[in-house]
């Protein structure tokens, strides 16, 4: 166990991506030895996420740490969500105030090598005084790198798909030839199209709770079925399930920051609906991502490469497409490993912030 105790500060703005970030932070320091108090504004998705918590973690309601809570020796806050003032207050005021660092969003555009790392010297406000630091996440050696726990590959491998499929319930027991597909998407107007082309071939179409299966069920009606495709509405899984769920499918299409990470993990074709901005950033962020994976792909990818860009950008594209074409599942998944293998080369995100915090700290 270590001597450092950590404080996470995590505002949910909306969806799940913020606790779902924040939590596996959490538990991965809290199983290396990292006690860690979770700070949040509004912890009912942990009550599905994490319904058993993890040793080491305790959470708090983050409006209290105004009141209460001596600071740590490391004080996250998560996407720039300002601790409450009156704590940062008493952060300054120790003889030896706690390294505070603010963990951005993910992004695979240029400025995140560049900005990795860097002071914020604080100028006004209550944390006068102090250096706030930017831990970017991110897809290269010179970023803070992805969330990936001890043992999560072995785990991957050992994972039995039909087993846990018929365990989730018998009407998910995959038919012969029957592919697996997993939705978690925001409102997505290409989504009829997707069910046009998976209904071609036996599929198995996993709906995550929420938009996935609002919508899923609005257009294949109570049957949930079209030509040779049957759907499935899931309940809302725990976080660990979720990851299952995405070995268990041999297309995923996923959504924000946090299933897209997992998803790379999972080592199959996947999908990335980005969260959508108002000024058309994300698209930016999008492409950004879409040119470093090509970057480090051989030759033999560039064909694939090439169609899942285009799929891509039609499920980004925020309005109805006549027509989907599947990139060959083959193909796409072996790129996908391949992919996987460049960022599994790469430190994870919490060895790359014990680093960052030992060198400041020293
Ligand atoms: O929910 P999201 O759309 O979150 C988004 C993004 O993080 C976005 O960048 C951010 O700006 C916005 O929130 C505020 O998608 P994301 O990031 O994949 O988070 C979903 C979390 O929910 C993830 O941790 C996986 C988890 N999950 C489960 O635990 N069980 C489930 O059944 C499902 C569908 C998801």
């Amino acid at each position: 166990m270590s001597l450092r105790t950590w404080d996470i500060f995590c505002r949910v703005i909306d969806n799940h991506g913020d606790i779902g970030v924040c939590w596996r932070l959490a538990a991965d320091l809290a199983s290396r030895g990292e006690p860690v108090c979770l700070w949040v504004d509004d912890a009912s998705a942990l009550a599905w996420m994490a319904p058993s918590g993890a040793a080491g973690v305790s959470v708090r309601a983050f409006e209290v740490a105004a009141f209460e809570g001596e600071p740590g020796s490391v004080v996250v806050e998560a996407f720039g969500c300002d601790p409450p003032a009156a704590f940062v207050q008493r952060m300054v005021e120790m003889a030896a105030p706690p390294l505070w660092i603010n963990l951005e969003y993910l992004s695979a555009e240029d400025f995140v090598e560049r900005s990795h790392g860097l002071a914020s010297p604080q100028m006004s406000g209550p944390g006068t005084g102090l250096l706030k630091w930017f831990f970017y996440p991110g897809f290269t050696p010179a970023t803070g790198g992805l969330i990936r726990e001890p043992g999560l590959m072995a785990r991957r491998e050992a994972f039995d798909r039909e087993a846990w499929l018929a365990a989730l319930d018998t009407y998910f027991i995959r038919r012969a030839g029957e592919r697996v597909v997993s939705l978690f998407c925001y409102d997505q107007p290409a989504l009829p199209a997707l069910i046009d082309a998976l209904s071609d071939e036996p599929t198995l179409l996993l709906a995550t709770h929420g938009h996935g299966a609002r919508q899923a069920k609005a257009l294949l009606g109570t049957e949930l079925g079209q030509g040779q495709l049957r759907a499935v509405e899931l309940p809302p899984l725990t976080q660990i399930d979720y990851d299952r769920l995405l070995w268990a499918s041999d297309l995923n299409f996923v959504r924000g920051e946090d299933s897209f990470v997992r998803a790379q993990w999972a080592g199959a074709p996947s999908v990335w609906q980005i969260y959508p901005q108002d000024d058309g950033a994300h698209l930016v962020k999008l492409d950004a991502f879409m040119q470093l994976q090509a970057k480090t792909s051989v030759d033999a990818d560039a064909e694939v490469a090439t169609s899942v860009q285009r799929l891509w950008h039609a499920w980004n594209g925020g309005s109805p497409v006549a027509s989907i074409d599947l990139p060959t599942l083959s193909a796409w998944q072996h790129w996908s490993v391949r992919w996987r293998d460049t960022l599994l080369a790469q430190q994870d995100l919490v060895t790359s912030l014990l680093r960052f915090v030992d060198e400041k700290q020293r």
